[in-house]
């Protein structure tokens, strides 16, 4: 049997939707683990392209396995021509199908990144910012292509913390970002096995430790489509802290920041809908209006600042 062949029966035995009982779940603890969503053929084309992709990304400049923590994130560079099974994973049905169910059928698929974790990983959401109301804002379907447990890097989650006023709450315990408490916090582990893959709330709450070096994580974000004034302001925030975070970790890895441009997108020669979620609906929330010297010099200035 031939790779694509046997990559379509893997296809055929997916489901792309999920059970009313695990909708209940998901909307109730803010996450669901996937048993054995992807398929062993699956699993193979994957992680053979992860190992592709993270050779090409660290040919030239190794990647740091001393870093002090995945908070100076490493990324892997992804193509449609070095992944193009990964590349194309946001828009086929058992992952999209998922989403469209949880977040409507209006959706947005925000791309994938894969990045080597270093180290413990702090508790936190995964959204920016202090004055959050929305807690229907979006997901990350969660891939690791190694078996892992609670003390080899395995995802936490605080069940019911996507919710306020849970959410807001955590950010008062006293610690709760201090790594030294990972394993205090009352959490969930979710023990991976290749193949299985946790879909959580973007507010619910999370954290891993006891990682190795180099352990790989692939996520695919997919956002809701504000319905509310509020929304809108959060999302638009929340775009604008995306590209923050892009020149932050450039930075971090001494590279040069990215500056990501509406002819960069259309270059891709993507898929209608994969357009218009990179280049239409970032649009709207002023994605590309970001500034990255104007950053730069405010970043300079707060570190002018702390340094007296
Ligand atoms: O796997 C981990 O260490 C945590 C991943 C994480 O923080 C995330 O996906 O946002």
């Amino acid at each position: 049997m031939n790779a694509e062949a046997s990559q379509d029966n893997g296809k055929a035995a997916q489901r792309s939707s999920l059970t009313a009982e695990e909708v209940t779940f998901f909307e109730t603890f803010g996450f669901l683990v996937l048993k054995q969503h992807f398929t062993p053929e699956e699993v193979k084309t994957i992680s053979t392209e992860l190992k592709h992709a993270v050779d090409l990304t660290y040919k030239d400049a190794a990647f740091d396995s001393s870093a002090d923590s995945s908070e100076r994130l490493q990324g892997v560079d992804l193509t449609s021509s070095s992944t193009p099974y990964i590349y194309s994973l946001p828009e086929r049905p058992h992952l999209y199908g998922i989403a469209k169910q949880l977040f409507g059928e209006d959706v947005i698929g925000h791309e994938t990144d894969v990045n080597l974790f270093v180290g413990d990983t702090r508790w936190h959401p995964d959204r920016s910012g202090r004055d959050i109301k929305t807690h229907e804002f979006g997901c990350k379907f969660c891939f690791y292509p190694d078996p892992l447990d609670g003390e080899t890097g395995a995802l936490r989650l605080i069940p019911g913390s996507h919710r306020l006023p849970f959410f807001d709450a955590l950010r008062e315990v006293p610690g709760i970002s201090d790594p030294k408490n990972i394993r205090n916090i009352p959490s969930i582990v979710c023990d991976n096995e290749p193949g299985d893959v946790v879909v959580f709330n973007l507010n619910c709450w999370h954290a891993s430790c006891g990682g190795q070096p180099g352990r790989v994580q692939f996520a695919i974000v997919y956002y809701a489509t504000p319905k509310t004034p509020q929304h809108l302001k959060e999302m638009r925030f929340q775009f604008t802290r995306n590209r923050q975070m892009a020149v932050e970790i450039a930075l971090s890895n001494n590279k040069i920041p990215p500056t990501p441009t509406p002819e960069e997108v259309l270059d891709r020669g993507d898929s209608p809908l994969m357009t218009s979620w990179l280049l239409d609906r970032r649009q709207e929330f002023g994605y590309f209006d970001f500034d990255n010297d104007v950053y730069i010099e405010e970043l300079q200035a707060r570190q002018r600042d702390k340094n007296g």
